[in-house]
């Protein structure tokens, strides 16, 4: 029987998804059977799930999408634990606990690549399977990075999209989630490369770059501020859903409504009345529940022994079919959208 344990504070919503997928487990029967590749039966197994925070919107979409593949894939339970803040140390208390109670599986979005490594490394000599998603750890710290999308065609498609709305020249600044996250310090650094070494972006000025921390308030903010200290500023790229969210909702109601850009990496859901009031025109992601999916089903390979996080093996992962696993022990869940006013009411997450 799917049993979800939650234990920190979150959204019913899940909860009640959560419920779902332990009824749709329970009408097909779970997995049978010991671990096929000399691992352990997944059907006796139990997956914890620690985003970087839990009062994130986006970590809410993910979560639900993994929960449900949990159950898929055959696990025994699932859990779901974290802090409500995404600052560095915050999640080693919950993977020491985690690995005190016998998880075999630990899903990691790390707020810091190295804060959790010592946490982590004795959850694994205490047997878990370790899989980052969304945010890697310091690869020596995890078995699988399964990362939302190619890092540099993240960082490539959000300045193509800011370069598109400022007409090619002028200022811009990043709002960023915490300064730790590997994710967003990884598309950041591949923006600064882009912007120093390709031409077609040689009129375009990184002026700023500040953190709103994944926290609504902060980030709103911060997007004051900028705009305050770059009065000039022609475009801002937020590759956090809560920092483009928080910035579209200063901008809407600012002087700067239409005359400075947003873009970045948001939620259709909570970015769809920003397109249709003008503040902005375009901006992108990916499905937010695939990452979810995968990664469970990634540590479902990796607990059976079916997989060890070796480049060129592959495990199933559900319905969205077969993956392989790259140099570096990373898969790659999928291609990022763009979502504009053309497109922006087909999507629902
Ligand atoms: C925020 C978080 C997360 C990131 C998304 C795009 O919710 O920073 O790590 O992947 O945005």
């Amino acid at each position: 029987m799917f049993t979800t344990r939650v234990r920190a504070r979150r959204t019913t919503g899940l909860m009640a998804l959560a419920t779902a997928g332990a009824l749709s487990l329970s009408a097909c029967g779970g997995s049978e059977g010991g671990g096929e590749g000399g691992g352990e039966a997944v059907s006796d197994a139990a997956i914890t799930f620690i985003p970087k925070q839990l009062n994130n919107p986006y970590t809410d979409v993910v979560l639900n999408g993994g929960e449900e593949a949990a159950a898929e894939a055959g696990f025994a339970e699932a859990n779901i634990v974290g802090p409500l803040d995404a600052s560095a140390s915050s999640q080693v208390t919950f993977i020491n606990a985690e690995s005190q109670a016998g998880t075999d599986a630990i899903a990691i979005a790390a707020n810091d690549p190295d804060a959790v490594c010592g946490a982590l490394g004795q959850a694994s000599e205490a047997g878990a399977k370790i899989v980052a998603f969304d945010s890697d750890t310091n690869p020596d710290c995890r078995d699988l990075f399964v990362n939302q999308v190619n890092a540099k065609d993240a960082a490539l498609v959000q300045l193509e999209m800011i370069s598109e709305q400022i007409g090619g020249e002028g200022k811009i600044a990043i709002l960023s989630a915490t300064a730790n996250a590997t994710n967003q310090n990884e598309w950041i650094r591949y923006m600064e490369e882009e912007l120093a070494s390709n031409p077609e972006y040689e009129n375009i000025e990184l002026v700023a770059k500040v953190y709103g921390d994944d926290e609504d308030n902060k980030s709103f903010q911060e997007a004051q501020g900028l705009l305050q200290a770059h009065p000039d500023l022609d475009g801002i790229i937020s590759p956090t859903t809560v920092g483009i969210a928080a910035t579209a909702r200063y901008l809407s109601t600012s002087e700067h409504k239409g005359d400075v850009a947003l873009t970045g990496l948001g939620l259709p859901n909570e970015m769809r009345s920003f397109v249709k009031d003008g503040t902005v025109t375009e901006f992108a992601l990916w499905d937010p529940a695939q990452l979810g999916a995968v990664t469970a089903q990634a540590a479902k390979a990796l607990v059976e022994g079916t997989i060890t996080g070796e480049a060129g093996e592959t495990f199933t992962a559900g319905e969205l079919g077969e993956r392989t696993v790259e140099e570096g022990g990373v898969v790659v869940v999928g291609p990022p959208t763009r979502f504009n006013a053309e497109n922006i009411d087909d999507y629902d997450f």
